[in-house]
């Protein structure tokens, strides 16, 4: 069976939607990413992935795989009949690369990360004032269009989703660009990834009591 190790409503949770979205089971270990404790037993989440970073997927096999990108590919390409993913071959292929991409560096890197995880020295001042054009990509995108790539829901967007949940809390009020809310809305309505959120915002729930 697949093991995600994850934290509630970090950048994992794209990884929980994808599977959820495959219908693939996997056993979930939480990890606190400040102390980089493993919830299940307390031990070091760096023996497991030595960056500290979640999402890590462990395989059938055994072996780690890390960086959503990979391991939202992984899942896609697990389970071809959930059409999580075009065909390698097939264009759409490049496209959904190059959105996994967008939202891994772009998105999450530029901007969500240094905003969670650095003090704001003064810092953020630049990363704050880029994210506006940064985020008129996808709204432009989506302004015709129902999902990032072709006309079904793929794992990238499961990872723009999870993206634009964090944007709120980031203080980026994303009603400014309403293709991305009506899209946010939309994501949110799926069943699978309505019940990934729930279950992840009820562990963040539990880890802040
Ligand atoms: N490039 C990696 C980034 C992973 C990442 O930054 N994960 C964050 C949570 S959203 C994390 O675990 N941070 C803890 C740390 O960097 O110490 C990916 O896309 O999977």
């Amino acid at each position: 069976m697949l093991q995600l190790y994850f934290s509630p409503m970090a950048c994992s949770l794209a990884s929980r939607i994808a599977l959820m979205e495959a219908g693939i089971e996997a056993r979930y270990h939480q990890v606190h990413l400040w102390t980089k404790q493993v919830a299940d037993d307390s031990s070091d989440f760096r023996d497991v992935s030595p960056n500290g970073a979640v999402p890590v997927l462990v395989l059938e096999n055994g072996e780690r795989l890390t960086e959503s990108a990979a391991i939202l590919q992984y899942i896609a390409d697990a389970k071809p009949e959930a059409g999580l993913a075009p065909r390698f071959g097939d264009p759409d292929r490049y496209r959904l690369q190059e959105w996994l991409s967008f939202t891994g560096a772009e998105i999450h890197k530029a901007f969500l990360f240094p905003t969670f995880w650095y003090k704001d020295d003064g810092s953020l001042a630049k990363p704050r004032a880029r994210i506006a054009q940064t985020l008129s990509v996808p709204s432009a995108h989506l302004a015709d269009r129902e999902f990032l790539v072709g006309d079904r829901f793929t794992v990238t967007d499961a990872h723009l989703t999870w993206a634009l949940l964090l944007l709120r809390p980031a203080g980026v009020d994303i009603r400014q660009w309403p293709s991305l809310s009506a899209y946010l809305e939309r994501m949110q309505a799926r069943p699978a990834v309505r019940e990934a959120i729930a279950t992840e915002m009820a562990l963040r729930k539990t880890l802040a009591a």
